[in-house]
């Protein structure tokens, strides 16, 4: 994909959804928004063939059609539970690349017993198979009001996490960590890192997204000892850490392991589950069952199988827009800087969409992680806000003096941030934070990059 066309796929997003969000019908385009479920679609297709052409072979083959007329596909059929193409926009630069805009009838689909699973096999189903399209991807999606309305979404979200860290009133940031390294210690020593983090000035811990149930860490085990040592931090600092425990498994597994673990879970436990390879259902099992009694931590690993191609899957915004609905309560998004792949613009969209009003659904509180240290994390303010948390894994672990003082040092770099402090100047003032730039350095903003910032220090 061409950088023009790139620009005129963020602009088509953009147009999409705002449409959505403010006028809540597409009135201009003469369809009655409660009644269709929208997705707009980049899509290439193969040398010779028309972009109309392929795009009205979305709509159908993802509704009422196959590759061949067949008798009962009446007119009638089409005309009342066929996909219409709403809107065609021809790329700049290669006349066989478009996006379209494609209604599909709510009334084909129950948000109740197919739900997002039956959802997903239309929007984002067999098309990307199709060997008429070189390229396909699912921009974004509106989902009727009765529809959204099935779903019960987070639980708490953001507000509610914030409740429980103490944080509702001043607002800061979350810091958060994962534990490091991710396999071969014991959970008594996982426990004791959860503490020293916790202690450090860790609003938020996490297991790594690999780790779930070895025999040296188990989840029972774990739970108990990391309750033990968060309740400990917090008689110390009077700081209400929270600690996300990940539970990925089975779907049909998902519910008896999320109980056993909260049974023995201590005040600040969540749950956290990889979404992605466990499924939405997994997530929607948990937010919506009412015997679960603790936020859901969703941390995203393999979602780049999908998105990451600019021409063809999914977007993240899409991915993330769905996790709000099936009830994630906080979800990885992105950096503004960091060891992961991503425009800052994209993560900004991500998160404006996770944090807007959006009928019941509360808001689910975007996670910043991968590759920060105390020398990134201004960009990570600066570009993404406040609202937020942000995670540092090997940026406080990897502190050479050990985790208490990493965590410490990555503290005293927000603070300093927060405060409009320059970190070189606060780092004179505290040695911690002194070696951690040692270690990792300062990377300044660029001028080019500051209209892109969102938040500044008091
Ligand atoms: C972070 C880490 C995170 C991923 C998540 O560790 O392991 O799970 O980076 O990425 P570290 P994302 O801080 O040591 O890099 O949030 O983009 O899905």
């Amino acid at each position: 994909m061409s950088e023009e066309e790139s620009k005129a796929v963020t602009e088509a997003v953009w147009q999409f959804s705002e449409e959505a969000r403010l006028v809540g019908t597409f009135e201009s385009l003469g369809i009655d928004f409660d009644k269709y479920i929208l997705a707009s679609f980049y899509f290439e297709v193969k040398e010779g063939s028309s972009t109309q052409v392929e795009a009205e072979h979305i709509a159908a083959e993802q509704s009422t059609g196959t590759w061949t007329p067949v008798k009962y596909e009446t007119a009638e059929v089409r005309r009342r539970y066929g996909g219409k193409v709403l809107r065609l926009f021809q790329l700049p630069g290669n006349p066989n690349s478009a996006i379209a805009d494609i209604a599909f009838p709510a009334e084909n689909y129950d948000p109740v017993v197919g739900g997002l699973p039956n959802l997903l096999s239309c929007i984002a189903g067999n098309i990307y198979g199709m060997a008429d399209f070189k390229a396909i991807k699912l921009l974004d999606f509106h989902l009727p009001k009765h529809w959204l309305r099935e779903f019960k979404g987070p639980k708490f979200g953001l507000e509610g996490v914030r409740e429980i860290a103490g944080t509702a009133r001043d607002r800061r940031p979350h810091l958060g960590t994962i534990v490091k390294p991710n396999f071969g210690i014991d959970y008594k020593t996982h426990a004791h890192i959860v503490y020293e983090a916790a202690a450090g000035g860790c609003d938020f811990v996490k297991d790594d997204e690999l780790l779930v149930n070895p025999p040296y860490n188990s989840l029972e085990d774990r739970v108990a000892a990391c309750s033990e040592a968060i309740d400990r931090a917090r008689e110390e600092t009077g700081r209400q850490t929270l600690y996300a425990i990940n539970i990925t498994s089975p779907a049909h597994k998902i519910l008896g392991v999320a109980e056993k673990v909260q049974a023995n879970a201590g005040k600040g436990v969540m749950l956290m589950v990889d979404f992605v390879w466990a499924g939405l259902s997994a997530i929607q099992a948990l937010a919506e069952d009412p015997s679960i009694k603790l936020p859901v931590h969703c941390h995203r690993a393999g979602y780049a199988a999908f998105t990451r191609k600019p021409d063809h899957g999914m977007t993240t915004l899409a991915l993330s827009k769905l996790v709000r609905i099936a009830g994630g309560d906080q979800l990885h998004t992105g950096t503004a800087a960091g060891k992961m792949h991503g425009k800052i613009a994209d993560v900004q969209t991500i998160n404006r969409a996770l944090r807007a009003e959006w009928l019941h659904l509360k808001p689910t509180m975007p996670v910043a992680s991968g590759g920060i240290h105390p020398g990134n994390l201004h960009w990570n303010i600066a570009f993404l806000g406040t609202d937020i948390t942000v995670n540092l894994g090997g940026g406080i672990h990897g502190h050479p003096d050990g985790t208490g003082i990493g965590a410490k040092a990555a503290r005293q770099a927000l603070d300093a941030i927060l405060e409009g402090v320059p970190l070189t100047e606060a780092a004179e003032r505290h040695p911690e934070l002194k070696r951690a730039l040692q270690r990792w350095s300062y990377v300044p903003i660029p001028a080019e990059l500051e209209n892109l910032r969102i938040w500044w220090p008091k």
